[in-house]
């Protein structure tokens, strides 16, 4: 009997501890929603809209592209494309272009936008290691990009911050002056400077509370 009524006793102080810890739904992330408007840089035309829906650390991307170069070498022109972190918050202006080509590389714009937190690739890796992965960047003149993915710290303290900037790169290389299209791209000195440069730009800004990436 003595054992019975311990069972019954703890079972009672269960079940008071749940009840004081109160409803488990509560706390649950709420949604956090983002967006830029893609603007031209070089001798891009195009533009484009960025979504982006963060709850906890999970990512919803949705994002809407055209009038970019179409193909490259005969194949549907691959656009990387990344959510750059940890800077000005902007994009860069025609005088960013410090080295006088006529062409701002993706390494001339990056005291206006910073680094690469995250690659806005099509499947697989979605760090900066996969950042010019051109198999898994979305391509074409125009694209609906859709993905879900989990953000690193990094991205998601940009976000929270304000500093994050969305970059889609990729020109066409007959836009470019004459000897700027023969340059080695800034990235990866096995493509043309074309390649790789900035395409459209947009800072990201927040709705959740008016307090995330506020406009500057
Ligand atoms: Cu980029």
């Amino acid at each position: 009997m003595k054992k019975a009524s311990l069972l019954a006793a703890s079972s009672v102080a269960a079940l008071g501890i749940g009840l004081l810890a109160g409803p488990v739904v509560a706390s649950e992330p709420s949604r956090t929603t983002y967006h830029a408007d893609l603007e031209p840089v070089n001798h891009s035309g195009g533009s484009g809209t960025f979504m982006l829906s963060v709850r906890g650390r999970t990512a919803t991307v949705t994002e809407r592209v055209s009038g970019l170069a179409s193909t490259f070498d005969g194949q549907p022109y691959p656009h990387v494309q990344h959510i750059h972190v940890d800077a000005a918050h902007q994009c860069p202006s025609p005088a960013a272009d410090t080295s006088g080509d006529g062409v701002i590389s993706t390494t001339e714009g990056h005291p206006f936008y910073g680094d690469i937190g995250t690659t806005l690739a099509t499947s697989g890796d979605t760090s900066p290691a996969a950042a010019t992965t051109l198999t898994t960047a979305p391509s074409g003149s125009s694209f609906v990009y859709r993905r879900t993915f989990t953000l690193d710290d990094r991205t998601l303290a940009s976000l929270g911050n304000g500093t994050a900037v969305i970059v889609v790169h990729g020109l066409d290389p007959s836009t470019l002056p004459a000897a700027a299209q023969h340059e080695p791209s800034d990235l990866v000195p096995s493509l043309p400077l074309a390649a790789t440069s900035p395409a459209l730009c947009g800072p990201v800004t927040g709705s959740h509370g008016g307090h995330h990436g506020a406009r500057r």
